[in-house]
């Protein structure tokens, strides 16, 4: 079997995880570099599901499904990344604020985000500005971000800026949920806002880069 990298963004792009699976091993078997088989398979198929999301072409179950797919392709390829040495872009910790239960959207996030080749530190739900402190720290994150689903839980998001900053850390901070909007964010001191899960990957690889 020849696995190109064609087929297998194809079959990540389905959601077909079985043949993502099937593909990842094959490609590695055959001499592939694992760092093609990431950028060139998994991640150029997320990206094209990224794109169809946020165009409205497809929605959150295909987006799961895709996820989950990568995730099968995933932890295939992670022992020869790691064999390879072959690094994450950057560092994200992420997590819906102190108060706000909701995580589908977070979760979206983070899996757009592992698919767009970033390691996802994810503190979970009701996190307080402490606990993303802490997670930035421990983990050398580049990137704090934070969701919320709440006009309540909205102020806890300047919570954390202010406890960031005052903690000196040099992390960038987006946020995102159906509430929040760019003015919100200029407003706490935020450096981005991401409307959806496709466009977090791209604000996030552009505060890494800057
Ligand atoms: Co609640 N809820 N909920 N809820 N809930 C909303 C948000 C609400 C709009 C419903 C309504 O009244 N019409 C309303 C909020 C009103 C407001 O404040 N503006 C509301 C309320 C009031 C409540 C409770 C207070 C209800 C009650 O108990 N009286 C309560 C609060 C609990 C708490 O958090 N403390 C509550 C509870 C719940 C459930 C537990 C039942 C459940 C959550 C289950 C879970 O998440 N595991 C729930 C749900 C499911 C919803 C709705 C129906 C759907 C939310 C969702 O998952 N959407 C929601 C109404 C609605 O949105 N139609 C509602 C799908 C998801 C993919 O979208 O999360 O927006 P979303 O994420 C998007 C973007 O926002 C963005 O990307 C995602 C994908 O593109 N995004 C980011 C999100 N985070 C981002 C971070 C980024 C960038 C982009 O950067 C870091």
């Amino acid at each position: 079997m020849v696995a190109s990298m064609e087929s297998l963004s194809e079959a990540l792009i389905r959601g077909d995880r079985n043949k993502v699976a099937e593909l990842t091993t094959a490609a590695l078997s055959e001499g592939a570099a694992p760092q093609d088989v990431l950028e060139k398979g998994l991640i150029a198929g997320m990206m094209v599901v990224g794109k169809r999301f946020k165009a409205n072409e497809v929605y959150v179950p295909e987006v799961l499904i895709a996820a989950r797919a990568m995730h099968a392709g995933l932890n295939i390829l992670q022992p020869a990344l790691t064999k390879a040495g072959v690094e994450p872009v950057g560092v994200v910790v992420l997590g819906t604020v102190k108060g706000d239960l909701h995580d589908i959207g977070k979760n979206l996030v983070g899996m757009m985000l592992t698919g767009g080749g970033l390691k996802v530190v994810d503190i979970g739900i009701d996190a307080s500005a402490d606990k993303f402190v802490e997670a930035c720290k421990n983990s050398n994150a580049q990137v704090c971000a934070m969701s919320a689903l709440l006009t309540t839980t909205m102020p806890q998001m300047a919570e954390v800026v202010k406890a960031l900053k005052a903690a000196n850390l040099d992390v960038k901070i987006i946020i995102g949920g159906a509430p929040v909007t760019q003015n919100f964010a200029n407003e706490i001191g935020a450096d981005g806002y991401a409307a959806d899960a496709a466009s977090a990957v791209d604000v996030v690889q552009t505060l890494i880069k800057n």
